[in-house]
């Protein structure tokens, strides 16, 4: 159901989407009945929470899928937590069976204990679990042996609707009552123009209906339905009429939001509005003001960036926009770095170019305590490579709350201030040859533990414009890491490397060899340059300082001082200084 350019290139999904199948039940009570059973996919990552939050609310059963081998991951944590919050009934489904190095069972026993952890009642424990193999089209009440070639392999996915059909209610909602239909999700369309999904709780609406839309500021606006639509396999039919308990899409109700409820245009009652965290982490976008300003993006003004960040705060729920300190900036707010970084992706493809500044952890004042958020963090490392990893946690206020051995191999799991993980995944993986696997998610907040967030190591700096050369490329190799290569076009200010010292290095990276006579023909062809470490969008963000920008184009990520010229540079510094002289 991954639809989207971005969901597939990155292989996880991003939107929360519906689909529908009827099934013909085959046995237990409602043998011989063709039930309607609407299947809601979320993202599993917690920087979508808001995604996920908003969507249960349409649902009335979860099926919690695990991976069985990895089994639950600190994303598992979360959206479960979500799905207990609103009582909803769980299957859980043990998914990619045909793995051989799948644990099944152990990883059901891990649920049960995450389950217990969670604090959930007697109620939740008693889960029906499905063992599946999505890949190979089967899921199945009992684990197939597969050792024993004798046993049949299943071949359909007929348990797991069983189990639906069993376990999950049926929607309890009232036709008869005045419409209530909850908007969760928005869709568009060129011809029709807005979409609005979501669940009727009470009553009916059909084609051509007169409703009331009820805002979030308590007033209601009249609107008309045009069309309502049912979902069908991974598409929409015109259903012409839906009543209670179903998920639909209606056409044609304009000014809707997510949370907007649709009522009755008569009696018209707005249903609780979705409720969805606050954002942990924040940043200024603004406009490019480098030299490079408008060569590879076709959108650049502040008016145009405003006006998509104020489109994108129509659906994506979890995101917040302010006004920065002048009318280039904008402080954006979002669930975590793969939240903004999705936005800033889809961005650069429609053709912006701007500029990003440092995330930082929103804090927050919680009975007089000032706290920071803090992300349980899974992580799997070698034996050799436990004890470098553990340092490093240890060093950005990590604190263990389990480790066990898995396969061969050591499972850590630990909360983290959000602060101490960004730009902490290059670190890790420098600390243990590249082997570790980390999974992080947003816990909770805690009280500030004080771990200072430091990069180390200084930047080397361009101190002129023009086009980056293989001869400085080579000389300047052994001060640190290039993240350019020969040919790319540099300006005065952005920043080209990483210095192996803590201080930051005017460099001169444009140089041409000097003509000489004297040609050192084997030395010349023989020179084989490091690979430049070119910056991504996400490695960028979590890799730059406080005075550093990430510039982003539709082709381009480059990092750079915020401030261009040197010589402002060093007045900046002086009178930082200064003030702090000064105590001020
Ligand atoms: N071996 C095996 N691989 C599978 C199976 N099901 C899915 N995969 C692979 O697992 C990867 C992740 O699959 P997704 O369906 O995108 O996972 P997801 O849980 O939806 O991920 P998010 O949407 O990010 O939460 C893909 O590479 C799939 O090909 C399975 O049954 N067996
Ligand atoms: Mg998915």
């Amino acid at each position: 159901m991954d639809s989207n350019p971005l969901e597939r290139e990155r292989g996880i999904t991003i939107l929360a989407k519906n689909c529908a199948v009827t099934y013909q039940v085959t046995r237990g009570p409602h043998k011989g009945e063709a039930i309607r059973v609407n299947i809601i996919d979320t993202p599993g990552h917690a920087d979508f929470g808001g995604e996920v939050e908003r969507v249960l609310r349409m649902a009335d059963g979860a099926l919690l899928l695990v991976d069985a081998m990895d089994g639950p991951m600190p994303q598992t944590r979360f959206v479960l937590s979500k799905a207990l919050e609103l009582k909803l009934k769980l299957i859980v489904v043990v998914n990619k069976c045909d793995r051989p190095e799948s644990r099944a069972q152990a990883v059901v026993n891990e649920v049960f204990d995450l389950l217990i952890d969670l604090g959930s009642g007697e109620e939740a424990l008693d889960f029906p679990v499905i063992y599946a193999s999505g890949r190979d089209g089967w899921a199945s009440r009992l684990l197939p042996d597969f050792s024993d070639p004798a046993v049949a392999r299943p071949t359909d996915v007929a348990d797991l609707f069983e189990a639906i059909i069993d376990v999950v209610p049926p929607p309890d909602n009232d036709p008869s009552l005045p419409l209530q239909m909850l908007v969760n999700n928005l869709d568009y369309s060129d011809y029709t123009g807005r979409i609005a999904i979501g669940r009727v709780f009470c009553g009916v609406v059909t084609n051509g209906m007169t409703v009331a839309v009820c805002k979030a500021d308590g007033s209601f606006k009249r609107a008309r339905v045009q069309r309502v639509l049912r979902f069908e396999g991974l598409g929409r039919v015109d259903a012409g009429r839906v009543e209670a308990g179903d998920l639909c899409a209606l056409e044609g109700v304009a000014d809707i939001d997510i949370g907007d409820t649709i009522a009755d245009y008569e009696n018209p009652v707005a249903l609780p509005r979705v409720h969805v965290d606050e954002p942990t982490l924040h940043t200024i976008f603004r406009i490019n003001d480098g030299p490079m300003v408008g060569k590879e993006g076709r959108f650049v003004t502040s008016r145009q960036i405003s006006d998509r960040l104020q489109r994108e705060l129509q659906a994506n729920v979890a995101l917040r926009v302010a006004p920065g300190d002048s009318a280039e900036e904008f402080r954006v707010s979002g669930r975590g770095l793969l939240h903004l970084g999705v936005l800033l992706e889809n961005m650069r493809r429609e053709g912006f170019e701007l500029c990003v500044g440092r995330p930082e952890v929103i804090e927050r004042v919680i009975d007089g305590v000032k706290c920071e958020p803090i992300e349980r963090l899974s992580l799997d490392v070698s034996t050799t490579g436990m004890g470098p990893a553990l340092e490093l946690l240890g060093s950005r206020g990590g604190e263990i709350l389990k480790m066990e051995t898995r396969g061969g191999r050591m499972h850590i799991e630990a909360e983290i201030p959000a602060r101490g993980l960004i730009g902490m995944r290059n670190k890790m993986l420098n600390a243990t040859g590249g082997e570790a696997v980390m999974h992080h998610t947003f816990a909770h907040y805690a009280p500030l533990r004080g771990v200072e967030r430091k990069r180390g190591n200084g930047v080397m700096v361009s101190i002129d414009a023009g086009t980056a050369t293989a001869y400085s490329i080579e000389a300047l190799s052994d001060r640190g890491y290039l993240f350019v290569r020969p040919g790319d076009k540099v300006y005065e200010g952005m920043i080209v490397g990483e210095n192996s010292r803590d201080n930051d290095l005017g460099v001169n990276i444009t140089r041409a060899k000097q003509l000489s006579n004297f040609r050192e023909t084997s030395k010349d062809q023989t020179v084989v340059l490091k690979a430049a470490r070119i910056p991504t969008l996400e490695s960028g963000l979590e890799y730059i300082e406080v005075d550093e920008l990430v510039e982003i184009t539709p082709q381009s990520v480059r990092i750079r001082k915020r401030l261009l010229k040197e010589s402002d540079r060093k007045r900046a510094d002086r009178q930082t200084r200064d003030r702090e002289a000064a105590g001020v």
